[in-house]
């Protein structure tokens, strides 16, 4: 799946990082839950590609993003896995919800109602949409499963409170004293799966419980696990799916670009990428006159904030919103305190 994905964007461009990501994730997903009656909803949906390969698109992956091609993103009119059009962030769980509740209302469906399940990354995840359905989903009640995929970057690297506490999630020490209760959640695990419910012991030892923002606002709580580690991975979904009677988050944390040594090695982890060369990772930019809008707009605040020292950007939870590398601004003498 990963040499596929690979493979399939250095010849098309488009997103990698996150896809890369999202490989044991999607695998996972597909194989405890049944799509299309379970409703996997991608946020973004730029992680998609892995997902595509797997529902019955992997021969038109290479015709992604092009005229009469596959969408970048998902789409309803392409196919009946995709069963929300996304690209804007931050509208998953809204969407699952929507879902959740139709099912409940005994709502019709080609493809039937089953599970909801959105996915959602850090960065989304930090946006005033994602916590109005949270808001919602929590006063709710319905059966609703968040996965949370929490790889430490957005476009570039987030920052911002919800990043902050993301890691304090799993740096462990507010959540030492749980350490016990957490190994009693163990018993909840189905009973074939010995392998993995000795390695999911394992992991739960190092598992938060109760407490959370997410709990506070009436989810379930589980994780953080292992997103690239099917042994936590299918346990964890299996037990969800058998147990979960509300809303409930899982907390997984993956890698963006895992797998591919120049994805892993950039700076933004390969968001995004012209067509490149898979040994060297070197991409095939076509040369182009025009600058970028973001460089037009960046130089161009960064001119009048020289000479006014009022001026402030505001970026959206991301340090470099106005394209520049952050090493810029100190050429520049624009006071980095002020890029927020
Ligand atoms: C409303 C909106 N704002 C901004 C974007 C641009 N955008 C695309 S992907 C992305 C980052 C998403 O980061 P995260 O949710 O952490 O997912 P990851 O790429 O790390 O898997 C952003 C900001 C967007 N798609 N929609």
């Amino acid at each position: 799946m990963r040499a596929e994905t690979i493979s399939i964007v250095s010849e098309t461009g488009g997103h990698l990082g996150a896809g890369l990501g999202v490989v044991e994730l999607t695998v996972a997903l597909h194989a405890v839950f049944d799509a299309p009656r379970d409703k996997i909803i991608w946020d973004v949906s730029h992680q998609c590609y892995p997902h595509k390969i797997l529902t019955g698109r992997r021969d038109r992956m290479r015709t992604l993003r092009q005229k009469d091609g596959l969408s970048g993103f998902t789409k309803r009119s392409e196919s009946p896995y995709d069963p929300f059009g996304a690209a804007h962030s931050s509208t998953s769980i809204s969407a699952a919800l929507g879902f959740a509740v139709a099912r409940d209302l005994g709502g019709l469906c080609d493809t039937g109602h089953g599970d909801a399940i959105a996915v959602i990354g850090d960065g989304a995840m930090s946006a005033g949409m994602a916590f109005e359905a949270m808001n919602n989903a929590g006063h709710l009640k319905r059966r609703l499963i968040v996965i949370l995929n929490d790889n430490e970057m957005s476009i570039a690297p987030p920052v911002g409170a919800l990043s902050s506490y993301l890691s304090r999630l799993y740096a462990g020490e507010p959540f030492q004293e749980f350490k016990a209760a957490a190994k009693g959640a163990v018993s909840l695990l189905p009973e074939p799966f010995q392998e993995g419910a000795r390695k999911a012991k394992e992991m739960l030892k190092g598992m938060a419980v109760g407490g959370t923002l997410f709990e506070e606002l009436g989810f379930s709580y589980v994780g953080p696990i292992d997103g690239h580690d099917m042994a936590q991975l299918l346990p964890v979904l299996r037990t969800v799916q058998h147990r979960a009677t509300g809303p409930i988050l899982i907390h997984v944390l993956t890698k963006k670009g895992k797998g591919y040594a120049p994805a892993e090695a950039a700076r933004d982890k390969g968001h995004a990428t012209a067509k490149f060369d898979m040994v060297t990772g070197k991409q095939q930019k076509t040369p182009s006159n025009a600058p970028s809008y973001t460089g037009v707009f960046g130089d161009e605040l960064v001119k009048l904030a020289a000479r006014d020292d009022k001026i402030c950007a505001v970026t959206a939870a991301m340090p470099d919103g106005t394209g520049l590398d952050p090493v810029s601004y100190t050429h520049l003498t624009l006071p980095t305190k002020r890029i927020v």
